[in-house]
């Protein structure tokens, strides 16, 4: 009798954990950041597992999509993606596609055009968790296996106030961070805990002499590291040059300083820094269009879960080889089932320019069996064991689900969010 792997059910659970009030161009995180597990699992009982985005308009394309993997083998991936691209359209009407507020561009993973690549992300990902339990091989292999053994992240320093405006919960033991010495306390706290070799800082949110004098603080402290900067897109050309002067000779790369296109290639013809970006090249058509403009981005952010899934960001990797340009990967509030198929994907692709971003630090529950990822100099190992090598801790599932369901908050709006600090909060970009 042979045993059928054919997929059989697919179960979407959304999941909420606490997030620090975090500062940024779109407003402030709320307490809650919003993800959700995915599950796939065959016939004779496997069970692939992922993580990704949890907003409503994801659920609901999720849920949409999830029939079509219904008797499928884990290995259909192109017919999974078949399938998936013809239930999941991208929305009709220009008023859905802008989708929530002044952040769609900010956190692209929430924006509703990109409701096909999720999904064939989340499924992909979990259906390679399936492959490599029935190969008895670690994803990182079927990726094609290892470039490197560990993976490289960065300190991700934000600007912060030290409690929620709701007190939902006790303060989050990093504190206030609103000055150059507060900012080097947190990348010292960071540092000393997770190892990192190199820090970004999330600008955009203060005024940019502050946030010039915070890099500049951070150079001081931290000679040798890698420093980079990210206002996503809240200045203008003009500021964005102006800044970039005054941190010369002191960033690795200058991260989306101005809005669009447009304002990237006007900053990258004045300026000898690096561009990198995860807002204007977001997906293959965008970056067919910074190829036609001569490259003025020169390193692309990429993200598995919005670009399409592992393979897809593997694509990518060769198209940067082939135009010269560096690769390396952004990051959302995020658990460590995102962070191990990220550690799979970035150990596989032999272009990884620089230390990857992740908002783990920032996050202190986790949803995978053991516990929160121990790092190792800054560095993640591709875990051993088949598949993604990770297991869901149900406990904690079924306490992330219980939060989701009180939290109250169903789509991230940081603008909405910073209104209650501040009424007369735009969020209009660029605002500096
Ligand atoms: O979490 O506030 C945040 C970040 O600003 C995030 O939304 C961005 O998508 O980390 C991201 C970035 O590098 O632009
Ligand atoms: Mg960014």
């Amino acid at each position: 009798m042979t045993t059928s792997h054919a997929i059989r059910h697919v179960r979407v659970t959304p999941i909420a954990f606490r997030d620090p009030p975090l500062l940024n161009a779109a407003g402030i995180h709320e307490p809650w950041a919003l993800r959700s597990i995915i599950e796939i699992e065959t016939d004779s009982g496997l069970v692939g597992i992922n993580e990704s985005y949890g907003d409503q308009p994801m659920l609901e394309a999720l849920a949409k999509a999830a029939p079509a993997l219904q008797g499928l083998s884990p290995w259909s991936l192109n017919e999974m993606e078949t399938r998936v691209s013809a239930l999941v359209k991208p929305p009709a009407k220009a008023s859905e596609f802008l989708g929530v507020g002044a952040q769609i561009s900010l956190a692209p993973g929430t924006h509703v055009s990109k409701n096909v690549a999720k999904v064939v992300s989340a499924f992909e990902v979990a259906m390679m968790d399936l492959q490599g339990q029935l190969a008895n091989a670690p994803v990182v292999d079927l990726l094609g296996g290892a470039a490197r053994d560990r993976v490289p992240f960065s300190a991700y320093l934000f600007y912060k106030y030290a409690e929620h405006i709701e007190k939902p919960y006790a303060p989050d033991p990093w504190g206030e961070a609103l000055t150059p010495e507060q900012l080097v306390a947190q990348a010292r706290r960071m540092i000393d805990g997770y190892g990192f070799q190199s820090i970004k800082l999330k600008a955009g949110a203060l005024p940019p002499a502050q946030e010039a004098a915070g890099i500049l603080a951070l150079a001081k402290a931290f000679p040798g590291k890698p420093l980079r900067i990210d206002p996503n897109a809240n200045w203008s050309v003009a500021t964005s040059l102006k800044i970039v002067e005054q941190l010369r000779g002191v960033l690795e790369y200058y991260e989306d300083p101005a809005p669009g296109l447009d304002g990237m290639a006007a900053v990258a013809r004045e300026c000898e820094v690096p561009l990198a970006t995860n807002m204007v090249v977001t997906d293959f058509d965008e970056f067919r269009r910074n190829a036609e403009r001569g490259c003025p981005v020169k390193i692309v952010l990429s993200d598995h879960h919005y670009w399409g899934g592992l393979r897809a960001t593997q694509r990518l990797s060769t198209l940067c080889s082939t135009f010269g340009l560096g690769l390396s990967m952004h990051s959302n509030s995020h658990l460590g089932i995102s962070l191990v198929a990220m550690t799979h994907l970035c150990a596989s692709v032999p272009l990884l320019n620089y230390a990857c971003d992740t908002h783990y630090p920032w996050q202190d529950e986790e949803i995978v069996e053991g516990g929160r990822l121990r790092f190792e100099q800054g560095s993640l190992r591709v875990p051993p064991g088949p598949g993604l090598g990770a297991t869901l801790d149900r406990t904690a599932l079924a306490r992330l689900h219980d939060n989701y369901l009180h939290c109250g908050i169903r789509n991230r709006d940081d603008l909405a969010q910073m209104k209650k600090y501040d009424p007369s909060f735009t969020g209009i970009q660029p605002r500096f």
